[in-house]
């Protein structure tokens, strides 16, 4: 049985990675902060299938990622894990770049020292394109990052690169532009806009304060995303792969369309709050993602309007089973995951 193991499975990538592996049979670990459990709801589903292990640790602490790699002897290690708000990074940048950039070099680091030579894949980012240089981006495009996390990404891009050349791993590097998804996390614009709209919608919410509208994104699916990150490890050489849908929408367009599949005129709701802004903008991204089509066979299927649609769909959904599950006094789904201790091995 194929072993894989996964750093941030907790988060919207790393569950649906943990969805995509199992079904295609492999064993899957998975790294969680000894907070996490509790807020692991996005793996919940998961909770009773007997071939996903979860181990305590972190991506700052070096001991634990050589314990569990030694322990588990991955064939494959998806270092996903990351402080991953952009706008959070510039509060708390030291902290960034220790987890987001740092965090990266430890995991393949651990790697190395264990013995075991899994294929590795790195989650680099868009971000690290930051003031572009040209569009559509690709593999060859100069990076110029804009924020501490853009940085901190592009450190552990390059660590990345280091490791294939110098210790011959199989590393890979995904430069995935912006995927979302109903697991996407709340403070990233999309899924604030989404949940907003539910709430709008309900009576619960008046107003939405967000900050730049004219950003523009390249926004396509998560699940289609994590197939990709699958693909580069399956090829015999390692390599670096821009993913993306090759369209691009303003944060504006994003809005309206959102409020006009809901039958409401977003003037009326949205508000421009400064604290939104950051210090400096990444304001065009559009990838040109012809090397994983050529090399991987990977093409986005789930096009801007239908992503929106789809988000805004499963927010009102969420919404309206909280409000019947508040209404019969159910207890939270967190608390029955903490229940389940035969989930967790420590390491
Ligand atoms: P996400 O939802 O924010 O998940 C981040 C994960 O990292 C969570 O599981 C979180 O665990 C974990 N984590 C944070 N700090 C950690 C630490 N110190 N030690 C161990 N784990 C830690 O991110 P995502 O959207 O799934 O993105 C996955 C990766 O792809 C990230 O590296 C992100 O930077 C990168 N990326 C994302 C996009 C995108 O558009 N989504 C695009 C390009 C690149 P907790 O649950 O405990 O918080
Ligand atoms: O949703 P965002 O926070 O995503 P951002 O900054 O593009 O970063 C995401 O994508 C990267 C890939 O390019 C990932 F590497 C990264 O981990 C993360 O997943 O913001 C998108 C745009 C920005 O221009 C931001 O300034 O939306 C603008 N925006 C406007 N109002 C807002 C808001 N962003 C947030 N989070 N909250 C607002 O109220």
């Amino acid at each position: 049985m194929r072993r894989a193991f996964i750093t941030g499975i907790t988060g919207q990538d790393g569950s649906y990675l943990a969805d995509f592996l199992l079904a295609k049979g492999y064993e899957v670990h998975g790294l969680t902060r000894t907070e996490s459990p509790a807020r692991a709801d996005r793996i919940q589903h998961l909770r009773d299938n007997p071939r996903l292990v979860l181990h305590f640790g972190d991506l700052c602490d070096a001991m634990a990622l050589y314990r569990i790699i030694h322990k588990v002897q991955p064939h494959e290690v998806y270092n996903l894990a990351a402080q991953s708000h952009v706008g959070l990074s510039f509060d708390s940048p030291d902290h960034t770049a220790n987890v987001t950039g740092m965090g990266a070099l430890r995991v393949l680091e651990a790697i190395t020292q264990s013995g075991c030579k899994p294929r590795f894949y790195q989650a680099s980012s868009s971000e690290m394109f930051g003031k572009v240089v040209e569009a559509p981006q690709s593999e060859r495009t100069p990076f110029y990052p804009r924020s501490p996390y853009g940085v901190a990404k592009a450190f552990g891009h390059w660590m990345t690169v280091n490791y294939r050349e110098s210790h011959s791993l199989h590393a890979s590097s995904g430069i995935l532009f912006n995927h979302e998804s109903p697991r996407r996390g709340e403070a990233f614009v999309t899924r604030k806009i989404t949940k907003a709209i539910a709430r709008i919608k309900a009576g619960m919410q008046h107003s939405l304060a967000l900050g730049n509208l004219d950003a523009r994104r390249d926004w396509g699916f998560a699940p289609e995303y994590v197939e990709a990150m699958w693909l580069m490890l399956q090829q015999d050489q390692p390599g670096d792969y821009v993913i993306a849908t090759g369209e691009t929408h303003s944060v504006r367009e994003f809005v309206a369309t959102a409020f006009d599949h809901v039958g409401l005129d977003w003037h009326a709701f949205v508000v421009i709050d400064p604290k939104f802004i950051r210090p400096t903008e990444v304001d065009l991204l559009v990838g040109d993602a012809s090397k994983a089509r050529r090399v991987l066979g990977w093409e986005p299927r789930t096009r801007f309007v239908d992503l929106v649609r789809l988000m805004v769909d499963a927010d009102m959904d969420a919404l309206e089973e909280e409000v019947a599950r508040s209404q019969w006094g159910e207890s939270c789904r967190t608390e029955k995951f903490v229940e389940q201790p035969q989930l967790v091995s420590q390491v």
